[in-house]
């Protein structure tokens, strides 16, 4: 049977999508090991394990030729100087890429290839950005108050590899700094 093709809306201003099949949310837990500031992170987790972001699925098989697509939302905050992020990851097939688009708030994708190249792009409301493959992506919110709330769409094969980056973080870190968010060289992944 021949798949039909379909719509659904992303309402502002939650973004949430009209077709929804999973909603993943992660806390301060799920990030252990990944903040800078290890005293800081440790004492937060003591307190509540916050939410730090959610995503949004909409469901296809994982198989080449599919697309799958999802709303992922980073909520405001910090861990010491560093902002709120997602865990990041490569992709396990390597060569495959990612679109993302903005929708609301402001922040930062952080990537990196596993030969060492790197790239932090600003995300802001209409933005869209091109993730080729090779390149590890971690979405980072900004904001003070707002959430930085992302369209994504990827092939349906690419799977997701967190071990790497659970094992040696990104490359470059976004911290604030006294004019705002700064991006700076994770001393512990040099
Ligand atoms: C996104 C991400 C989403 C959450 O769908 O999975 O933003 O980030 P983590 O997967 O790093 O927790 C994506 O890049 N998929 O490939
Ligand atoms: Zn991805």
């Amino acid at each position: 049977m021949i798949d039909l093709p379909f719509t659904f809306t992303l309402p502002m201003p939650q973004v949430i999508p009209s077709k929804v099949d999973n909603h993943i949310e992660r806390r301060l837990s799920a990030l252990r090991g990944q903040f800078l500031d290890q005293d800081t992170y440790s004492k937060m987790l003591a307190t509540e394990d916050r939410l730090i972001y959610e995503v949004y699925e909409i469901k296809r098989p994982e198989v080449e030729g599919e697309l799958l697509m999802g709303i992922s939302i980073v909520h405001p905050g910090k861990v010491g100087k560093e902002f709120f992020m997602t865990k990041g990851h490569f992709h396990s097939v390597l060569e495959t890429s990612e679109v993302y688009y903005c929708l609301r708030g402001e922040g930062y994708m952080v990537m990196e290839t596993p030969e060492g190249a790197t790239s932090v792009e600003v995300l802001s409301p209409g933005k869209v950005l091109y993730v080729p493959p090779r390149w590890g992506h971690r979405s980072v919110c900004t904001s003070r108050l707002e959430d930085l709330v992302t369209f994504f769409a990827y092939p349906g094969n690419a799977g997701h590899d967190y071990g790497t980056i659970e094992l040696h973080g990104f490359r470059k870190l976004v911290l604030e700094g006294v004019n705002g968010p700064e991006i700076v060289d994770n001393p512990r992944s040099q």
